[in-house]
């Protein structure tokens, strides 16, 4: 069944939002022209509650954008974004969630920070996603969404790992490029590890290709 992977496409990451991914706002005019091209639509939010520890404001001295040990793990200081019932968390007015039959929450532990929309809990607890799609027969997923460094990375490679065939839509994909270049160099780590780049013209003018 073709399943399209819509990875957080919430306000917080949108021109305005506390983590406002660059041109953020222009990915969701395409998620929302390619949703009626699949058979199946499912979203991942990035979840947190406000104590995360992903969150700059939980470690005095440190700003936004400082990278940190965190129990011998490297963590990215982020500001406070997608607390759990903040309009930040929702999903942007602009999307059409009707279409969405699935949403999986990331990051929900205080204590761990989770990019991919599979796993949840520095990788030792599954969102739900994976499972969710075994059970429909569903081997391919194509993604797009926010953002391409960071959960658009590890979510397309988890998905890899999982044996799953996995088309990246590169024009519904947006970096945060903390360092100009991450998002194309998330590219090209996603396309090493097997996945395909196609962009939204291909996806919807060429409904019938098994990539
Ligand atoms: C994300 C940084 C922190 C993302 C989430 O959705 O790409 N990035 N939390
Ligand atoms: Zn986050």
């Amino acid at each position: 069944m073709k399943t399209l992977l819509l990875v957080d496409l919430q306000n917080d990451f949108l021109p305005g939002g506390a983590l406002a991914v660059p041109e953020g706002d222009h990915v969701v005019p395409i998620a929302n022209r390619l949703m009626p091209h699949f058979a199946l639509v499912v979203a991942s939010k990035d979840w947190h509650p406000p104590d995360h520890s992903s969150f700059a404001s939980q470690h005095p001295g440190h700003q936004p954008g400082d990278s940190i040990s965190l129990d011998g793990r490297d963590q990215i200081l982020w500001p406070d974004h997608c607390v759990q019932g903040t309009r930040g968390a929702e999903f942007s007015d602009r999307l059409d969630k009707g279409a969405i039959q699935a949403v999986f929450l990331k990051g929900t532990d205080p204590r761990w920070d989770s990019y991919s929309a599979l796993f949840d809990d520095g990788h030792r607890r599954s969102t739900g996603l994976i499972e969710y799609l075994r059970e429909r027969g569903v081997d391919e997923v194509c993604v797009l969404g926010l953002a391409t460094d960071y959960c658009v990375r590890a979510s397309v490679l988890d998905a890899l790992r999982e044996g799953l065939r996995v088309q990246v839509v590169t024009d519904g994909c947006r970096g945060v490029n903390l360092q100009p270049g991450d998002d194309q160099r998330a590219l090209d780590a996603m396309q090493s590890a097997g996945a395909t780049l196609v962009t939204s013209r291909e996806v919807s003018t060429r409904p019938d290709i098994s990539w």
